[in-house]
């Protein structure tokens, strides 16, 4: 199974369509970080419960359900994408970054400046992300860290243009997806999750959690 997964991983990074600046960890989160990370994020919903975001101006709701660790966090409704220092729905801060992600995003970017958000993303069976850019950081140079935990999730990327050609990969428990460089301006998507593939806390429930760190201001 390693095997066979490491030669689709290679042969993915050799496709010409694999963006510059994108490197695929994968089963990089062992044992004890997975646990103190799916704690953190148990104890960040009893705060910062999941909501749902909203599609700017049509207020069409998204089929994934989010909340934020850190000084600032991601959110979005009929008035549009942002981030903000507050919870949408209880107005109260959002909990601080467990120390452990903001390791990680050091060991793993090497950036000069600490990650200030992490959107946590929670995936049910049929939830999808469409094709999008990550744009509305201050600070675009900064690469984005992805962590995937619970079911495996089908992730599409391609070029600066949506309709540029695309390739897709699993995205599984314990990987950890950087996208630097060029990769930071792809259009990038979850086609479909695979249920039944992992597991869980069964507080957060079936399916598939991902946490993306970024630095949002620019430092400097
Ligand atoms: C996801 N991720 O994997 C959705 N964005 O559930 C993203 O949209 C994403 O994985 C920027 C960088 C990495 C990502
Ligand atoms: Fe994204």
């Amino acid at each position: 199974m390693t095997i066979k997964r490491r030669r689709a991983n290679k042969m993915a990074a050799a496709s010409s369509r694999w963006p510059e600046g994108l490197t695929l960890h994968q089963q990089y989160i062992g044992p004890d970080l997975r646990h103190h990370v799916l704690d953190a994020v148990v104890r960040v919903l009893r705060e910062a419960p999941f909501f749902t975001p909203r599609m700017p101006r049509w207020g069409t709701p998204f089929s994934v359900r989010m909340t934020n660790f850190g000084p600032i966090g991601w959110v979005s409704d009929k008035s549009g994408y942002r981030y903000q220092a507050t919870h949408p729905e209880t107005g109260r801060p959002w909990p601080p970054m467990p120390p452990e992600l903001i390791a990680l995003w050091e060991e793993i970017t090497e950036y000069l400046y600490p990650p200030e958000a992490a959107l946590v993303n929670f995936y049910g069976p049929r939830a999808r992300m469409g094709l999008h850019v990550d744009a509305d950081e201050e600070d675009l140079d900064a690469p984005i860290l992805s962590l995937s935990f619970g079911c495996e999730a089908v992730f599409r990327i391609g070029g600066r243009k949506r309709e540029d050609p695309t390739v897709s990969f699993r995205l599984r428990d314990g990987d950890v997806l950087l996208m630097g460089g060029k990769a930071r301006h792809c259009y990038h998507g979850v086609d479909r999750i695979l249920p039944g593939t992992g597991e869980l806390p069964e507080v957060i429930g079936a399916g598939r959690i991902n946490i993306t760190l970024r630095r949002v201001t620019s430092a400097g």
